[in-house]
């Protein structure tokens, strides 16, 4: 549909006075959709706000170094329409070349607060990600260097990515320390003298022709899995990773659920084992406070929170993302099942916020409904733990001189051991699967 279209700036998270870095249109010019109009830059994150759909810019509304919040007009577009016929126009500069890279631009963050995921694009059949009116601009999280900060524009970051250079560890030449083509070409020109391994230090993994073996094809990873996959990595190197398994006796606490569960219907909540498990993580936080912590980046001291903000993990067509329930001491089991459905459909549905994913302190991750016994899960730095659930079981019990048949659900706690040691994460565990198995304690 042609017409006049004033964009604006879209939801930035909790972000205001943003600084624009870059304007990639001018006057004139011919945008398709998803092309880039300019970059913004946070303490956390740079992010491109991409136009809506294809047109011609009939106005600039801002300029370099200006300062924009959600709902500022950026641009005004003439003749927009839903960009079908635009794909094949004219882009304005390198910047606005369109791959599959995220809009969003990694920066390792300096405080405690962003998670782990970014929304995902839904996939195409293809394997290429749906392009989308709209992006959600998660401010990202650790890069592979915990507490490195990273200032790169898009084309450069491509570069890097192309290159296979992890921005983290190259020195920025530029503005504000800002990372340059050049920058990175002379990294790589260093690290190649430095030998194998790109200098992390970590020996290279062969790389192996496979097409001499059969038939083989490229398909690209999801921008989740782009985006998650260095940060689990980061987090897998940098973090002493250990697992404490135990098992949580939920006869009476799955029979209870059982009981609620028409009167949740009624309410429309679907009331599933999560609801209650996270309502035990939260009375485990509080009991075990250091659960509750992140190391601060000097290493010496532990920030301690005093909120209960608890991720769960939401399988999703384009990859894994944790949207976060705030505040979970506060709200009902019903309040905390209804969030959950909501966060899951809305992650399912590509449709989380920024907010829905930021400032979380623990993450469960529950592939109870899938399957499996125990697993190893990889902690969602900077949180020192992460819970895994896997499916329970009907199991006989040995209780008062016979087997009982209980049904028992399968705990799997990975902790940072720089932060909990083992003695403190069996407490945990323990504490969790009382309570688990003691369903006035759990609703109380
Ligand atoms: N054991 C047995 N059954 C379980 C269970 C468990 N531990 N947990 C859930 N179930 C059952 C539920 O009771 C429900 O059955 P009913 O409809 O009969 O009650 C069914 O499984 C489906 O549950 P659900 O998936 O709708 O809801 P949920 O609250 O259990 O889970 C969510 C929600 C978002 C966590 C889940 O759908 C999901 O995406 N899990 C995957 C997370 C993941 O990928 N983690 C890995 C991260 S590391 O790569």
């Amino acid at each position: 549909m042609a017409g006049r279209n004033e964009v604006r700036v879209p939801d930035i998270g909790d972000f205001e006075g943003v600084e624009i870095i870059e304007v990639h249109v001018q006057q004139g010019a011919t945008v398709a959709a998803e092309d880039p109009l300019i970059t913004l830059e946070t303490d956390k994150a740079s992010m491109d706000v991409p136009a809506p759909s294809a047109g011609k810019v009939a106005e600039v509304k801002v300029a370099k170094g200006d300062r924009v919040s959600e709902g500022d007009v950026i641009v005004v577009l003439e003749g927009a329409d839903d960009g079908g016929d635009a794909e094949d126009e004219e882009k304005n500069s390198e910047e606005l070349q369109k791959d599959e890279e995220p809009r969003q631009e990694e920066k390792p963050q300096k405080d405690q607060e962003s998670r782990q995921a970014e929304q995902p694009d839904k996939e195409e059949k293809g394997g290429k990600p749906e392009k989308q009116g709209r992006t959600a601009y998660a401010p990202a999280q650790l890069g592979p260097q915990a507490g490195a900060e990273v200032h790169a524009g898009p084309s450069v970051r491509k570069f890097a990515r192309e290159m296979g250079v992890d921005l983290a560890r190259v020195n920025g030449s530029g503005v504000k320390g800002r990372i340059t083509h050049d920058d990175v070409k002379a990294w790589v020109k260093q690290a190649l003298q430095g030998g194998a391994g790109g200098g992390t230090g970590l020996p290279a993994v062969p790389e192996v022709d496979f097409s001499k073996f059969g038939p083989t094809e490229l398909k690209p990873l999801s921008r989740v899995q782009r985006i998650s996959g260095p940060r689990l990595h980061a987090s897998w190197v940098n973090l002493p990773h250990v697992t404490q398994f135990d098992e949580a006796d939920i006869t009476e606490t799955e029979r209870t659920r059982k009981e609620l569960k028409s009167d949740a219907e009624k309410e429309g909540v679907k009331l599933t084992p999560l609801a209650f498990i996270l309502r035990a993580c939260v009375k485990a936080l509080r009991e075990f406070p250091q659960f509750n912590a992140s190391l601060h980046a000097d290493g010496q001291q532990l920030v301690m929170k005093h909120y209960y903000n608890v991720g769960f993990a939401v399988d999703t067509p384009g990859g894994l993302v944790v949207p976060v329930i705030k505040d979970l001491e506060k709200k009902s089991l019903f309040q905390v099942a209804r969030e959950l459905g909501e966060l899951s459909e809305k992650a399912r549905d590509g449709k989380l916020a920024a907010a829905d994913m930021q400032g979380g302190n623990f993450t469960v991750s529950s592939l109870g409904s899938i399957g499996g016994t125990f697993f190893t899960p990889i902690i969602n730095a900077p949180d020192v733990a992460i819970l895994g659930v896997s499916r329970h079981k009907m199991q006989p019990v040995w209780q008062d001189g016979e087997f009982v048949p209980k049904l028992m659900l399968p705990l799997s706690l990975s902790y940072d051991h720089r932060v909990i040691d083992g003695a403190a994460a069996v407490r945990f565990t323990r504490y969790l699967a009382e309570l688990l198995a003691d369903t006035d304690r759990l609703l109380a």
